[in-house]
């Protein structure tokens, strides 16, 4: 007789869907896997990778046990060992390290579909008594870092547009540089519902993509451009007095005087006679300098002498900078036609108006420059706050109501790693010796892959874990097989909230094959190297304080064992209304006002969202002429990056990697659909087959990131991306995100070897 049972859970890919599984599994193997129901029925539904996912857990790259390399790095020779054997190994070459050059010569790095009791973070921050180095983040950061500095801090990735639910409230849409028809499937509908509902979906994209076909209007700028393009809407919306003063006095930086000494705003304790503190001080309408809490119409235009202290309004300054970028001369930098832009801008003026961002824009040098001129057009127009009007980044469902967790199991003081950026790497000296990866660091959180692969070869040891073989396991020294988020022996592995939910992520089938749950290894790691007493509780324990011990309104009622009688999910007690960031027009910058002008960037020369020319998608930059031509890597629909690379059923809509580009561009290089070509700019090199496709514009290329280099005929598109390093990022925010996007190429056809 055949056992079969339904075990729901939540998917763990990072698509940002968080979608329940109803996973049905037969005589112990995973059969199905279908939608279960969401506790918010507006966001149920799950994407057709998932189908796919049961040839994803078995399927044949799955690594089956722990390996241990027996050749040179990266010549593939390894050699299975026993658990014991490669944890003992880890453990004695960590502790040497730890005794000869201290806990923060090993790093850890993370892939970002794992979860918070499966990523190894808490083994990393206590390892050595001291905690180790950490390689983070260079993904997703840039438009975030932009909005912060505008409406203030809510956390590196804390952004969020409104709610997508709100989105048939505006009546006008721009999605900028988010393609979510691929990329946010289960939120889609919500685009469309606005559509339906007579919003203007304004779809800004450089290339004619699965969403640009749903749009009501598609803007097209040059890749890279889009920084023109704002600075050309705040122009048009100056000159044409489409600014809601009353809005920008009260709640910008617009009235606050800025010195024209040092950049910084003219402040109280800057008045030898009269003043001391910080009060930031506006000219009042009789132009008499006051406080700016206590005048109520200051003037938002002019240029005064206060205190012996040249100085400007911060409206002044931007307008005079964005005076410098009237519709013509952005027509010429961005294509898109001068009498368009003027359009556009008066259209956002007549709100409510949403700007939601995707990663697409994220991924230039300058990338959070952008998000700060179009938070600029937000609180210039008092497009925000209000239903239908907001900006932030919409990628990932995002924006939907959260609740606050119990916090999980405290860790001593001393407890903590070392940050360093991933784009960092091999650009300056590093405590680095060993790196313990979960994922495939190699091919996917590095850019400019070849030097890369020159620093992790030059390392001591290095340990990765992961579900597949693949690149980085390839220059590994010891492998680990780590179960998917589907496998474990736990009730429960984690908790995750979504869709105004909170979802228990319960495993469906044992460990596959070898393999181990993330937890229990960092679990036994933890224990040979003497931090045992840290990882006593379960990840079910774990789940359990964090669920009881919430007090956050919105979790009331919700229990940990009510959860799990009800098939693990539960929605939020949250208003249906959907959710509007910042209503209370609060903004949690130093001013206490969006700051369009950001005073701690002044000696850098970018308090204002100035447009620089240094980056490589620009035509004016030296590489354009020997690369002509822009290559992006858009995510696509088939995988979540590289997840779902080697399922039968997506591999038959897709079986390689290819490289599109324009038909005229493809055709001046004696190109055709189907023919081999290669990529390559000097970095390194790519070669996959042809789509010459019209929805790309002449010079704009693209090969979606995360392929597999086994997938690759030769070279692979991550050695052609851009490491360039933001200095303005690296000065506010320690980090600098990784410009993948702005990344230049030539294309010729390839006579080398053909694929077996
Ligand atoms: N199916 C699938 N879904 C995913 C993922 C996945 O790998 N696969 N990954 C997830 C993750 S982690 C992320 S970060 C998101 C990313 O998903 P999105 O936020 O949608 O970002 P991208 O796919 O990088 O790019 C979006 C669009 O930006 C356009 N674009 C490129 N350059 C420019 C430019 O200079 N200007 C403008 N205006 N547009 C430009 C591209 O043509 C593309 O259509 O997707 C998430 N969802
Ligand atoms: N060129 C280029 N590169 C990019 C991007 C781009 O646009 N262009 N996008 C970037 C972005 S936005 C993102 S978010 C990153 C995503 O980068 P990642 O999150 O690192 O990518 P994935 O392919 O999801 O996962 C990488 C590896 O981790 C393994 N893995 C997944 N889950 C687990 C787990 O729970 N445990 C263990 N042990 N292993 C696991 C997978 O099998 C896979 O081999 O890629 C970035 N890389
Ligand atoms: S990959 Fe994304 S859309 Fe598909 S089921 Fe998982 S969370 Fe949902
Ligand atoms: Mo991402």
């Amino acid at each position: 007789m055949t056992d079969e049972v339904v075990v729901n859970t939540v998917c763990a890919h990072n698509c940002g869907g968080r979608s329940p599984l109803a996973c049905t599994v037969r005589d112990g193997r995973l059969v199905r896997v279908a939608p279960a129901e969401h506790p918010d029925c507006r966001y149920q539904g799950l994407c057709v990778r998932c189908l796919t996912l049961p040839q994803w857990v078995y399927a044949e790259e799955r690594i089956a046990t722990p390996m241990r390399r027996t050749g040179p790095r990266g010549s593939g020779a390894f050699e299975p060992v026993s658990w014991d054997q490669a944890l003992d190994e880890i453990a004695e070459r960590f502790t040497a390290l730890i005794d000869a050059h201290g806990a923060k010569s090993i790093a850890f790095s993370r892939t970002s579909g794992s979860s918070q009791l499966a990523n190894y973070s808490r083994l990393a921050a206590l390892i050595g008594g001291g905690g180790s180095a950490n390689f983070f983040g260079g993904v997703d950061m840039a438009v975030h870092m932009g909005l912060n500095n505008v409406l203030g801090f809510k956390g590196m990735f804390g952004q969020a547009a409104n709610e997508w639910t709100d989105r048939p409230n505006a009546r006008n849409y721009l999605v900028w540089g988010n393609n979510p028809a691929e990329t946010s499937m289960t939120s889609m509908r919500f685009l469309l519902d606005a559509r339906a509902a007579g919003t203007e979906i304004i779809v800004i994209d450089s290339r004619y993509s699965a969403t640009a076909m749903h749009a009501t209007w598609w803007i097209a700028p040059r890749p890279g451009t889009d920084l023109a393009l704002a600075l050309g809407l705040l122009h048009v919306l100056i000159d044409e007095r489409l600014v809601d003063e009353p809005f920008a006095a009260k709640h910008t930086v617009a009235p606050l005087l800025v010195r024209k000494d040092n950049g910084r705003f003219l402040r109280q304790s800057d008045m030898p006679a009269t003043g001391s503190g910080d009060g930031y001080l506006v000219i009042d309408a009789d132009g008499a300098p006051g406080d700016s809490s206590a005048v109520s119409n200051p003037r938002l235009r002019g240029h005064f002498e206060v205190g012996g202290h040249p100085a400007a309004t911060a409206f002044t300054l931007l307008a005079e900078l964005v005076a410098g970028y009237p519709p013509g001369r952005v027509a010429d930098i961005t294509g898109v036609a001068g009498a368009d832009i003027r359009d556009l801008a008066r259209s956002y003026a007549n709100g409510p108006s949403t700007i939601g961002f995707g990663y697409g824009v994220d991924r230039y040098l300058h990338a959070e420059v952008l998000t700060r001129a179009a938070a600029t057009m937000a609180v210039l127009t008092g497009n925000i706050g209000k239903p239908g009007s907001g900006v932030g980044v919409q990628s990932h469902g995002i924006g939907n109501r959260m609740a606050a967790l119990g916090p999980t199991p405290p860790l001593p003081d001393w407890a903590r790693t070392e940050s360093i950026p991933n784009i960092e790497v091999g650009s300056r000296d590093l405590p680095v010796r060993a790196l313990f990866c979960q994922g495939d660091w190699l091919n996917q959180r590095m850019a400019n892959m070849d030097r890369a692969r020159e620093y992790l070869a030059s390392l001591e040891f290095v340990v990765t874990v992961d579900h597949f073989w693949q690149t980085t396991a390839e220059w590994s020294d010891i492998v680990l097989p780590a179960s998917t988020f589907l496998e474990g022996r736990e009730r429960v592995r984690d908790v995750a909230m979504a869709g105004n939910s909170v979802m228990l992520r319960q495993p469906v089938i044992p460990p596959v094959g070898d393999s181990r749950p993330d937890s229990e290894i960092e679990k036994a790691l933890a224990e040979r190297l003497g931090l045992g007493e840290h990882f006593e509780a379960s990840c079910e324990d774990l789940v359990r304080a964090q669920i009881d011990g919430s007090t956050d309104p919105a979790m009331q009622g919700i229990t940990f064992d009510g959860l799990l009688a009800r098939g693990g999910a539960a929605a939020l007690k949250v208003p249906r209304t959907p959710n509007v960031q910042y209503r209370d027009l609060r903004f949690p910058t130093p001013t206490g006002r969006a700051e369009f002008y950001v005073e701690a960037l002044a000696p850098l020369g970018e308090a204002l969202p100035v447009y620089r020319e240094d980056h490589e998608a620009l035509p004016s930059h030296p590489r354009a002429d020997a690369y002509p031509l822009v290559l992006v890597q858009a995510h696509a629909r088939q995988r979540a990056h590289s997840t779902f690379f080697n399922t039968r059923w997506t591999l038959e809509l897709w079986p390689e990697p290819v490289l599109e580009l324009n038909p005229a561009d493809a055709d001046a290089r004696g190109l055709t659909d189907g023919d081999l070509a290669e990529a390559f700019n000097g970095r390194g090199n790519v070669v996959a087959r042809v789509v010459a496709s019209a929805d790309y514009p002449p010079g704009m290329a693209n090969l979606s990131e995360g392929w597999k280099q086994s997938q690759y005929v030769a070279g692979n598109v991550q050695a052609l991306t851009n490491g360039d390093i933001n200095p303005a990022q690296r000065h506010l925010w320690g980090h600098a995100n990784i410009p993948f996007y702005d990344t230049r190429v030539q294309v010729r056809p390839w006579r080398g070897e053909p694929p077996q």
